[in-house]
């Protein structure tokens, strides 16, 4: 369908570990977006770096890498008419204290005050991104 697109949807270790699967699904899902594959998979060092390699000289790199490894996350390729611009909507902004109430990172993330960020989900930024990251994640 023209117009159609993909992008990258994580819902994060925090996420699983906190039993929001479901919730962010069918927040996915009830705006009308399909989800067109899905997996549950612990990522390795390898994939998060790929994935993550724009953030690689990030003063918390590491943290990242450590966070996201934590247990497993679930991996999803959502499909539908401009929805890399509306999952990043959903998701909302990066720091869960400042993020927008109603965006699943506003209603349900946390930054705990030691620089650290438990931001529930990860979604592409651009339709490049996303199908750089589908590639790491789905291949
Ligand atoms: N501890 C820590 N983590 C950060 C910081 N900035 C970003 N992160 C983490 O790194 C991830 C990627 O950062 P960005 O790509 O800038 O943010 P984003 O696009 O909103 O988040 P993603 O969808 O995960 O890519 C964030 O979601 C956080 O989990 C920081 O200052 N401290
Ligand atoms: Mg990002």
């Amino acid at each position: 369908m023209a117009g159609m697109e993909q992008t990258l949807l994580l819902v994060k270790p925090d996420g699983v570990h906190r039993n929001l699967v479901g919730e962010v699904l069918a927040r996915i899902e009830r705006k009308g977006y399909v989800i067109a594959d899905l997996k549950m998979l612990t990522a390795t060092t390898e994939i998060l770096s790929e994935h993550y390699s724009e953030h690689r000289e990030k003063p918390f790199f590491a943290d990242l890498l450590k966070y996201m490894s934590v247990g497993p996350v679930v991996a999803a390729v959502i499909e539908g008419s401009r929805v890399v611009e509306g999952v990043r909507s959903l998701s909302g902004s990066t720091e869960p204290t400042m993020a927008a109430p109603g965006t699943i990172r506003g209603d349900l993330g946390r930054d705990w005050g030691n620089g650290q960020i438990e931001n529930i989900v990860h979604s592409s930024d651009s339709p490049e991104s996303a199908e750089r990251e589908i590639a790491i994640w789905f291949k």
